[in-house]
Parts: C-alpha cells; structure tokens; sequence
C-alpha cells in the first residue's frame, strides 16, 4: 500500500496549488493599465484608447440634454455616434500633432513639460478633466463612469475636477485605486456617505475639495499622512467627530475649511505644528462646535485669512459701530 502514497501526495499538492492559483484572481480588480505607451508617449493604441475611455465618460455623464449634449457646441466633444474614434484620430497622423480630443472642451493633454514635472505620465494622453458647472449627471458609484476614470487615470490622469454637475452616489474603495491623482474636486455635488479609508492610498493628492456636498462620517486621521496637501475643503459637509490633531503636521497645507459641519471638541494645541515653516494661509473654522484658544495658532506665521465665528462678531460689531459713526 505505502508504493501508492507518492502520487496520492503529489495529487494533493498539485490540486492545492492548482486551487490557489484559480482562488488568488478573485481578489481585488486588477489595476488597470495603459497600453500603448512607449517611453512616455501615448502611441496610437493608446490614443485609441483614451479616447474611448472618454467617449464611455460622456455617454455615462450625458444623459441630462441628450439633445444638445452638455458641454457648450463650439468646444463641445467632436464624439457623437456618427463619429468614431478611429476617424478622429486617423493611423498616419504624426506625434507632434496633439490628439482631437486634447482640444476638447475641458480635457488638457499631458505635454512634454508636465511629464518632466511628474504631472502625467505619456505624452498625448489626457492630464487633467476640468468640467465644474457642466449639467453632467451621474453617479460616481456607477461603475461605467468609475471604469472610464480608472483608465483614464491609468493613463496618466492626475487633475479630476468635476464640481457643481449633478453627481450623485458614494466614494467607494475603487476611489483608493487612483493613486496618481493630485487635484480631485467634486464639490456642490449630491455625493454622500463615508470617507472611505481606501482613500489614503492617494498620497500625491495637493488638492481635496469635496465641501458642500452630503458626506456623512468623520473626519479621517489618515488625512494626516497626505503629506502633500495644499488645500483641504470639507466645508459645508455632515461630517462630524473631532479633529485630528496630526493634520497640523501637513507642511504644504495653505488652505484648511472645515466651516459647517458637525466637528466638535477642542482643537490641538498643535495647529501649525511645523515650526516657522508653517504655510497656512486660509484657516476656515466658523459654524462648527470646534474650540480653542488663540495658541493654538501661535506658530501660524503666515495665516492671513481666519475665519471664526467669535471673529465674524467682532467684524460685524465693529462695522455697526463704524456705520453708527457715519450716521
Ligand atoms: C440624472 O440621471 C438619473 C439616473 O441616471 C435620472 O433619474 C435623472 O432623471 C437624471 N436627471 C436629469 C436632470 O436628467
Ligand atoms: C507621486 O509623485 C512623485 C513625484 O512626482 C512620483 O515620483 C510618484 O511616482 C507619484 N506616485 C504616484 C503613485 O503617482
Ligand atoms: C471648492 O469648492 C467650493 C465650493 O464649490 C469653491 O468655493 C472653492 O473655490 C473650491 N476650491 C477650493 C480650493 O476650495
Ligand atoms: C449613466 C447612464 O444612464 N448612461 C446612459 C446614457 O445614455 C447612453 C446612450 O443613450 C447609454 O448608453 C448610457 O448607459
């Protein structure tokens, strides 16, 4: 009988490596990935691609004036059904001419000089969407769009700034994959739930603005650890809890609203932690039950904008006192 154990034994192996190959797939969604790029050039597959990512963007964004589209005709979007990608972007073209949709109203393509500042990574490809007060009407949960976005930003998509449209819909942990994205802003929008913490992965974000929208939850302590931030607007939100002692620890930090919402507590004695090196400029606090004294700002050296609701009174006192001189 023991003659028979060796290849009992490599069958139980074979079929265990066997399952844990086919399991391990089932994970996570693959990143995905930009074909067509050649030392940092999109090249025509990868303009094909774009392009239909963008086309799959303005159909899942589109839908509020089909007739019209939403984007203003003159530098609207050259893409209807009549128009495919394949005849605006002809085989011959040549690479020093830009790709028709970096001419599109609201796309700037990634250029030599962004490259070499690490703002995108292929040349041609899309850089930055700058569509606010646009009519688009989506969710951002709605996974044609947040496919769109991905592979856009796989291409080098670092500027995602989508503010005042009609976005509905949650931040789910597929946000975390956009790691290249430095500016997002989807502020005035319809947008709720939770900060996921799939977020923190985004460490090259400068710039937050999802204020005035219906995010719920606390204020995440990980925001810390974005140690490039510049502006962080969360203002006008639900968000409640307190305030994360190490966000005075951002070095770049220049802009901080946090005005109407539900914080509460007493702010850490460390806001401007940085000594001397602090860069805050604009420090909103105003309509929320935060609290602290003045020292708490004793190393914000170059604060010139403070925004607090016992400061509002002090104004508002001083020009009826002004108004009342006048009078
Ligand atoms: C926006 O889209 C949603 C669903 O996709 C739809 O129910 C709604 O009517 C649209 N809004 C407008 C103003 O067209
Ligand atoms: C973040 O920015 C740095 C500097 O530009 C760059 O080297 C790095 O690759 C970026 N990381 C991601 C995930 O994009
Ligand atoms: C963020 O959104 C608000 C509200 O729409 C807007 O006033 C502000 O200019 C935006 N940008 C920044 C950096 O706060
Ligand atoms: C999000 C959404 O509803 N997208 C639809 C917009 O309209 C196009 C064309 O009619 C559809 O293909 C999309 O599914």
């Amino acid at each position: 009988m023991r003659v028979v154990q060796p290849p009992l034994y490599i069958l139980w192996i074979t079929t265990f490596i066997l399952l844990s190959l086919t399991l391990k797939p089932a994970g996570a969604a693959p990143a995905a990935t930009c074909p067509g790029v050649t030392r940092g050039v999109c090249g025509r597959q990868c303009t094909l691609h774009v392009c239909r990512q963008l086309a799959a963007f303005y159909s899942a964004t589109n839908n509020i004036s089909q007739a019209n589209g939403p984007w203003d005709e003159e530098g609207g979007w050259e893409l209807t059904s009549s128009r495919s990608c394949e005849q605006l972007l002809p085989a011959g073209s040549t690479q020093q001419q830009q790709p028709a949709y970096c001419s599109w109203f609201g796309i700037s393509c990634c250029t030599a000089a962004d490259l070499a500042e690490g703002a995108c990574t292929a040349i041609g490809a899309v850089a930055a969407i700058d569509l606010p007060l646009n009519n688009l009407n989506a969710s951002i949960s709605d996974k044609i769009f947040l496919q769109a976005v991905q592979q856009l930003h796989a291409c080098g998509l670092t500027t995602l700034n989508l503010e005042a449209n009609s976005f509905s819909g949650t931040l789910s942990d597929d946000w975390g994959s956009l790691v290249h994205l430095q500016k997002l802003d989807l502020a005035n929008t319809w947008i709720s739930g939770t900060i996921p913490d799939a977020l923190q992965e985004l460490r090259n974000l400068t710039q937050i603005n999802l204020s005035n929208t219906w995010l719920t939850g606390s204020l995440p302590g990980w925001l810390a650890r974005l140690q490039q931030l510049e502006q962080l607007n969360l203002g006008q939100t639900w968000l409640e809890g307190t305030f994360p002692a190490g966000i005075g620890s951002l070095k770049q930090l220049r802009e901080l609203n946090l005005e109407a919402t539900g914080l509460a507590g007493v702010l850490p004695g460390n806001l401007c932690q940085a000594k001397g090196a602090s860069k805050l400029l604009q420090l909103s606090i105003r309509g929320n039950a935060l609290e602290g004294s003045a020292r708490v700002l004793e190393n914000c050296h170059n604060l010139v904008q403070l925004v607090r609701a016992w400061q509002q009174q002090q104004e508002q006192q001083q020009q009826q006192q002004q108004q009342q001189r006048v009078f």
